[in-house]
C-alpha cells in the first residue's frame, strides 16, 4: 500500500516521509507520544477527540539507515521501514511494539451448520472484516490489554474482538455484544511490566482484535478514514493515561452536589409522584441530592418542552425542590418531533439544522415522539443553536441535562450510510459521524449550560467518543437487574476509567428486569464507590428505590449512601487530582501495583483512589469472599480495623450489610459529616480519618477545597491543605500546612479520628497547638 521509502524531510516536530505510493507524516508530540498519520481519505487530520494538540518541544534525532528511518527521542527509538512498517523500542533497546510483517491469517470457522445455527437463533461469529485502514502488531509474550471504553467481559481484553460502532441494543449486554453505546478507540498494552497505549483516532466503524483471530498478532482497523494513531509510552500505566488525556483532555472538576446520591426511574411523573419521592428521602433520613425526570416530563416527547398536565407549575415545583436540597436533572434526546408549529422543529427546518438524505432533504426516522429529525451536531451552527436551547431548561430551574439516545438510536431501522452531515464545513456521511454524534451533542450541551449558568455543567451522556470526558459524565446504559451485570460493571467501569472517562457509573439496581432486595443491597455497596451514583430503573419494572423492599434493605441503602456522603471530600480530591493527571477514580489494582503481576487480572476488586480498596460481593447468596491485597503495602479492614500484610489472599466474611473495604496503611481520608444533601451544613471543620503509617515513617495527603460550583478555581480561587502524619515511638505527629490560600471560606478547624494509636502532637504551619480529645476524636 505504501511501497518503498524514497526520502524524508523534517520540519519542526514533523517528519514527512515519502514512500513510492504515498506520503505520510510522523509527528513527535512529546518524547513519549508519537503520531503516525497517512492521509488515506482526507489530507487533513480533522480530529474530533484532540482539540488544541499541545506539542512539547523536545530534541530528537532522525537518520536514514540502510533499511529504515530511525527516529530517536529521549524515551523511544522508532524505526520506519518500507510499507510504513514501524518498530518501537524503549531507550534501552527493549522491544515495545513491532508491526507484524505477514498477512493476517484468520482462523477458520468450521462446520456447515452455520445457517441452521443462526436460524435457530444462535449468534454465529461474523467473518473477520476487510478494512481500508489496518495496522497489525506482533503479539509479544506476556501481554495484557486494557481500556477500549465501555465493553462487556473482563478487565483484560486479550483474546477478544471488539467493534467501535455506537449501538443501542436493548438485549441483555453479554460478552457476544462487541459494541455498546460508546466508542473509545484506545487501549493500553502491558508487556513485561511496561505499558504503552495506542489511540486510533478514526471515527468510522473500527475493529480491535486483541489476538482472537490469531495469537501471533493483534490489530486495529477501520472501514474508512485515515490512518491516524498515537503511540503513547509509559512505562507506567499512569503515564500512559497522562499521555492519552494530554491528547484528548481530562475530566474537569464537577459541581460538588453531582457527587451526591441520585435517584431516577423511567419516569417519575406527575409532580405529586416526585414530591412523594422527595418526602420519602427526607422522612427516612436517606441522603439524596438529585432527582431525574425521564421522558415523560415532556409534552409529547418534544424536547425542550414540559407537559403542562403532569407538571402544571414546573418552575415552582423545581424551585421548591431546590429549597429542600433536590436538584432536578431532565433527559433530552436528540430526536426532534416532526411537527409544524413546534418551535424547535420549525427553527431547525428553517435554518437547515437537521441531517439530510443524500439529496439534501431532511432525514426522518422514528424515536419516542414518532417521526423525528436528527440535529446535525457535527455542524458548529447547529451546536450553537442546541447550546442556546439549554437556556430553556436552565430557566425552568433544571440543574443538569441527561443526554440519551444519541448513538443515535432509531426505531425505524438504522440510519442509512448516506445520511449527510456538515462537519464544520466538510460534508461527511453517517458512517463518519455516527460515532461522534453523542460526543458533539454533549459538547453543545456542555457549552450551552456553561454559557447560561456560568457554573460547571452537569451533563450525562449515553453515547460518546474519545475526548467526551471534557464535556460529560457517562452511564453505561440499559443494564439489567442481573447479578451478572453487577459483576460486569466492575471491569467495565475500570476500563472506562482507563479510557479517560473518569466520571462514570451504572444504573444501580439494574435498568431492565426486576431487582431483588439482595441484589439492590449489594449494588448500592458497589454504587457507593462509583463517581456517578445513580439508582435508575426501566418503566414497568419493580420499584427499587432504597425503601422499596423491606426495612433491612432500606437500612443497608442508608448505611452506604451515608458512607458516600462522608467520603465526598475524598472523592472531590480525586476529581482535582484527575483534572491534573488524567487518573480515574475507579482504578484497577495494577494501576498502582504494576510490579505485582497478581493484580493484572483482578476483575472483582478495585481501588477507589489509591487509598481505598473495595472488594464488593457480586454473587447472590454469598457472604464471604476471597480478597487479594496487593503487595508492598499493609491494608486495614475498614470495619474491624484488623491489619493485613499485602501480597496475600485473605477470606473476608461479608454478611449482607458488609461490603469488604480496606484502607491502605498510611492513609489520611478527609471526611464530611453526613448531610441530607451537599451544602445542607456549613462545613466548619474537616475531619481526618487517619490510618497511621509504620513507625519512623510519614505520609502526606493534599486536600483541595473550593466553592464547589464556579470556574473561579481556574483563576486560583481554591485552598490546598497539606497534611503530614509522622509516626514516632510514642504516637503520631500531625502537621498541617495551608499551601495555597485563595478561597475565602477556609475551614475554621480540624477534627482527627486516629485508628489504633495516640496523637502526641499537632502542628499548624510548623507550630505546636493545643487540642482536646472527645470520644476518641481530637479537635483543634
Ligand atoms: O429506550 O428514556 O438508557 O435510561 O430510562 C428507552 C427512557 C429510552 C433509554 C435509557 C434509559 C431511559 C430510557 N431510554
Amino acid at each position: 500500500m505504501f511501497g518503498k521509502i524514497k526520502r524524508f524531510q523534517q520540519e519542526d516536530n514533523k517528519i514527512f516521509i515519502e514512500f513510492e505510493e504515498k506520503k505520510v507524516t510522523v509527528e513527535v508530540i512529546t518524547p513519549f507520544i508519537i503520531n503516525f498519520f497517512a492521509p488515506i481519505k482526507r489530507e487533513q487530520r480533522l480530529s474530533k477527540a484532540v482539540e488544541n494538540l499541545k506539542i512539547q518541544e523536545c530534541s530528537f534525532n532522525v537518520e536514514m539507515k540502510k533499511e529504515s528511518i530511525e527516529i530517536t527521542t529521549d524515551e523511544l527509538q522508532i524505526y520506519i521501514f518500507d510499507n510504513f512498517k514501524v518498530d518501537i523500542y524503549d531507550n534501552e533497546g527493549n522491544v515495545l511494539c513491532q508491526d507484524y510483517r505477514y498477512d493476517r491469517e484468520p482462523f477458520v470457522r468450521r462446520g456447515n451448520g452455520a445457517d441452521l445455527a443462526a436460524a435457530e437463533g444462535h449468534k454465529v461469529g461474523e467473518e473477520s472484516g476487510k478494512y481500508t485502514v489496518e495496522v497489525v502488531k506482533k503479539m509479544e509474550d506476556d501481554m495484557f490489554f486494557y481500556g477500549l471504553g465501555e465493553k462487556t467481559g473482563h478487565l483484560n481484553k486479550k483474546g477478544y474482538h471488539y467493534k467501535m460502532w455506537n449501538t443501542d441494543d436493548p438485549r441483555p449486554h453479554v460478552e457476544s455484544h462487541e459494541a455498546l453505546y460508546k466508542s473509545i478507540p484506545f487501549f493500553i498494552a502491558l508487556k513485561q511490566k511496561k505499558a504503552f497505549g495506542i489511540f486510533f483516532d478514526n471515527t468510522f466503524e473500527s475493529h480491535f482484535d486483541m489476538g482472537k483471530e490469531n495469537s501471533d498478532y493483534y490489530y486495529f482497523g477501520a472501514v474508512d478514514g485515515n490512518l491516524d494513531y498515537y503511540f503513547i509510552y509509559g512505562p507506567s500505566i499512569k503515564e500512559v493515561l497522562g499521555g492519552y488525556t494530554h491528547l484528548t483532555g481530562k475530566t474537569p472538576m464537577p459541581q460538588l452536589w453531582t457527587l451526591g446520591y441520585q435517584q431516577s426511574r423511567w419516569s417519575y411523573a406527575p409532580d405529586s409522584r416526585v414530591w412523594e419521592l422527595a418526602d420519602n428521602f427526607r422522612k427516612r433520613d436517606i441522603p439524596c441530592d438529585v432527582l431525574h425526570l425521564d421522558i415523560d416530563y415532556m409534552d409529547g416527547y418534544r424536547v425542550f418542552t414540559w407537559d403542562n398536565e403532569k407538571f402544571p407549575n414546573h418552575e415552582a415545583t423545581v424551585g421548591k425542590l431546590k429549597e429542600k436540597g433536590f436538584k432536578v436533572v431532565t433527559i433530552i434526546d436528540p430526536g426532534v418531533k416532526k411537527d409544524k408549529g413546534y418551535n424547535i422543529y420549525d427553527e431547525g427546518i428553517k435554518n437547515n439544522y437537521f441531517a439530510t438524505d443524500k439529496d439534501g432533504v431532511p432525514y426522518v426516522n422514528k424515536v419516542w415522539p414518532g417521526d423525528s429529525l436528527y440535529p446535525d451536531f457535527a455542524n458548529e451552527r447547529v451546536r450553537k443553536w442546541w447550546s442556546e436551547n439549554q437556556k430553556i431548561m436552565m430557566d425552568s430551574g433544571v440543574s443538569g441535562i441527561w443526554n440519551d439516545m444519541n448513538e443515535p438510536a432509531s426505531f425505524n431501522g438504522p440510519l442509512p450510510d448516506d445520511v449527510m452531515f456538515n462537519n464544520d464545513g466538510v460534508v461527511a456521511d453517517h458512517r463518519e459521524i455516527h460515532n461522534v454524534y453523542g460526543h458533539y451533542m454533549s459538547k453543545a450541551t456542555y457549552e450551552g449550560i456553561k454559557k447560561c449558568t456560568g457554573k460547571r455543567p452537569f451533563v450525562i451522556t449515553r453515547a460518546c467518543y474519545a475526548g467526551t470526558q471534557k464535556y460529560s459524565t457517562v452511564w453505561t446504559g440499559d443494564n439489567q437487574s442481573f447479578w451478572e451485570h453487577l459483576r460486569m460493571s466492575v471491569p467495565m467501569l475500570m476500563n472506562l476509567g482507563l479510557s479517560g472517562m473518569s466520571f462514570c457509573g451504572t444504573d444501580v439496581g439494574g435498568f431492565s428486569f426486576d431487582c431483588t432486595a439482595e441484589l439492590l443491597s449489594r449494588w448500592v455497596q458497589m454504587g457507593c464507590f462509583t463517581p456517578l451514583f445513580r439508582n435508575h430503573a426501566c418503566s414497568n419494572t419493580r420499584d427499587h428505590e432504597p425503601w422499596a423492599f423491606d426495612s433491612a434493605t432500606e437500612e443497608i441503602n442508608r448505611k452506604y449512601i451515608k458512607l458516600r456522603y462522608k467520603l465526598i471530600p475524598y472523592i472531590y480530591d480525586l476529581m482535582w487530582e484527575g483534572e491534573n493527571t488524567g487518573l480515574p477514580i475507579i482504578r484497577p489494582l495494577m494501576l498502582h501495583y504494576q510490579e505485582d503481576a497478581k493484580t493484572y487480572e483482578i476483575n472483582d476488586e478495585f481501588l477507589f483512589g489509591k487509598n481505598i480498596l473495595v472488594a464488593p460481593i457480586l454473587e447472590q447468596g454469598k457472604t464471604a469472599r476471597m480478597v487479594y491485597l496487593p503487595e508492598g503495602d499493609c491494608w486495614i479492614d475498614y470495619w474491624t480495623k484488623e491489619v493485613f500484610e499485602g501480597g496475600q489472599y485473605i477470606i473476608k466474611e461479608a454478611p449482607l450489610d458488609v461490603c469488604p473495604i480496606y484502607i491502605k496503611e498510611g492513609s489520611i481520608l478527609p471526611n464530611y459529616p453526613v448531610q441530607n444533601y451537599i451544602g445542607e451544613k456549613e462545613i466548619e471543620a474537616l475531619t481526618l480519618d487517619i490510618y497511621p503509617p509504620k513507625e519512623g515513617t510519614e505520609v502526606k495527603y493534599v486536600h483541595y477545597q473550593d466553592d464547589g460550583e464556579s470556574f473561579e478555581y481556574q483563576n486560583g480561587e481554591f485552598n490546598l491543605y497539606e497534611f503530614t502524619v509522622r509516626r514516632e515511638a510514642k504516637g503520631i505527629v500531625i502537621d498541617i500546612h495551608n499551601t495555597h490560600k485563595k478561597y475565602r471560606n477556609a475551614y475554621k478547624g480540624f477534627k482527627f479520628k486516629v485508628n489504633g494509636i495516640q496523637i502526641s502532637e499537632i502542628l499548624v504551619e510548623g507550630k505546636s497547638v493545643n487540642f482536646s480529645i472527645k470520644d476518641g476524636v481530637a479537635e483543634l
